[in-house]
């Protein structure tokens, strides 16, 4: 191995641990033990080309060796997870994390969890497309016994398969609420050709009312999309060299499925949850839809320096904390109603049910409830031709154009407020551009990868001297 090749091994070494070290501060009430982390004695030692997946915003779960087995300890309980600054969810999950921490071992590998179950209700854990033992499959009344509050169930097996895996709870409800973590098993033989970076992102999403912080799991419509329990803009940018060959590991658990598209590259899909596919069989795409209970693998080169979109192409999964709105879009006459109210829209009634006349149209993926028989309008609202007076601020000026459909969009950047070392260096206002299920990859040119790395080694957090440009700051 040249010299370069070895520095460039070190590096990734690094990046894995602190993969480990930066995941999201937990505020959970358990945590968890200061286990010591056994990796580089595994059982089966991990080939040379072995590079460890970085799953932003999540911590690796730690393992100690017993007689060469993986011995795992894992947590359900109920976590305080903030997704954007300022809004604190309560959420289920496991050790302290949504998502809950990622299993990273060895095709071979033989393992062993010690499942606590720290929840108020009884759970189990089903392992995602791994070919194990019946009675070691985590489905209740099939397969095993509840787990009831409190108790620990052992669950141990060899993994034959290499591949895209994730763990969670096999009770539907508890799904929405979190309970899900990545699982990943290399193979023996490293995939070729090999990546220099290889990266792990879950897709989840959650219902919660403006002034709620715990998820509606009985809801169909959805208003919190997140990226490795982080919503953009405070999703965590993967940083790549220029020239690199990047994987990237999506996982998807939750009702909907995402296209997941990325901007300025084509990438071939390299992997399902049922592992590699053949080379032969790879296709070229930019999008790539990412079912339910689905895992796609995409790789490519990094060619061209940039900070290039990856994001759900569902519209409303580009957005965060979306409400059906009380009223009319729009204020001055009878606009177009957007459901009966945010309640409703998000499947909560108070009275009749759900499916009556009245309430039907209106709830869940109801497009609308029109609530007389008139036609409505589009002609809603006054916006102002004069430039710069900002999208979504209706000046009230009343000589000036009507616009069919305004308002739309707004536009809101944070860049201080989600600043990371990740961060470093974006166009200002970048933070605007990147909600909901969105994130980052930033192609790098060396210099500035180098400069890059370094504050994520060091954790630390400098932003550019510019500020950013005054967007929108009248709303
Ligand atoms: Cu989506």
């Amino acid at each position: 191995m040249d010299k370069s090749r070895r520095n460039f091994l070190k590096g990734l070494v690094f990046l894995g641990a602190t993969g480990l070290l930066t995941g999201r501060k937990a505020i959970a009430q358990h945590t968890p033990s200061k286990r010591k982390i056994s990796s580089g004695q595994a059982t089966i030692r991990p080939p040379e080309g072995f590079v460890p997946v970085i799953m932003p915003d999540v911590p690796k779960l730690p393992y100690t060796l017993e007689n060469g087995i993986k011995v795992f300890h894992l947590v359900a309980e109920p976590v305080r997870q903030e997704f954007i600054p300022g809004r604190v969810f309560d959420v289920w999950g496991y050790n302290g994390h949504v998502p809950g921490p990622t299993i990273e071992v060895m095709e071979g590998d033989r393992v062993r969890f010690l499942f606590h179950n720290k929840l108020p209700e009884a759970t189990t854990i089903h392992w995602h497309g791994l070919e194990v033992p019946l009675e070691m499959d985590g489905v209740p009344a099939i397969s095993q016994p509840l787990v009831k509050p409190g108790e620990t169930f052992t669950y141990e097996f060899t993994l034959h398969q290499n591949g895209t895996f994730f763990y969670h709870s096999h009770m539907a409800m508890q799904e929405m609420m979190g309970l899900i973590g990545l699982f990943i098993i290399h193979p023996k033989k490293p995939y070729q050709p090999p990546v220099h970076k290889d990266f792990g992102l879950i897709l989840q999403e959650f219902a919660v009312l403006p002034n709620n912080t715990i998820p509606n799991s009985l809801s169909m419509e959805f208003n919190w999309l997140t990226i490795n329990g982080k919503a953009g803009p405070a999703t965590t940018p993967m940083i790549v060299k220029l020239g690199e060959r990047v994987r990237i590991r999506m996982v998807n658990l939750g009702m909907d499925h995402h296209p997941m598209h990325i901007h300025g590259n084509t990438f071939y899909v390299t992997g399902t949850e049922g592992g590699r596919i053949p080379e032969s069989a790879w296709y070229p795409a930019n999008t790539v839809l990412v079912g339910v209970a689905q895992a796609r693998v995409i790789e490519f080169d990094a060619k061209y320096p940039g900070d290039w979109l990856l994001h759900c192409h569902l519209p409303h999964h580009m957005m965060n904390n979306m409400v059906s709105m009380v009223g009319p879009l729009a204020h001055p006459g009878s606009g177009i109603h957007t459901g009966m109210g945010m309640e409703e829209g998000m499947g909560i009634i108070r009275q009749g049910n759900a499916l009556d006349e009245d309430l039907g149209p209106a709830l869940g993926r109801g497009t609308g409830m029109v609530t007389r028989e008139k036609p409505t309008s589009h002609l809603v609202g006054i916006q102002s031709t004069e430039p710069h007076q900002g999208h979504g601020t209706p000046t009230g000026n009343g000589n000036k154009k009507r616009v069919p459909g305004f308002p739309q969009d707004m536009f809101m950047p944070m860049d201080e407020v989600v600043a990371k070392p990740e961060t470093y260096g974006l166009r200002p206002g970048w933070s605007g551009g990147v909600q909901g299920m969105m994130t980052l990859v930033r192609v790098l040119p060396p210099d500035m990868y180098e400069k890059v790395m370094a504050m994520v080694k060091e954790r630390r957090t400098e932003q550019p001297q510019q500020q950013p440009a005054p967007l929108h700051r009248d709303h």
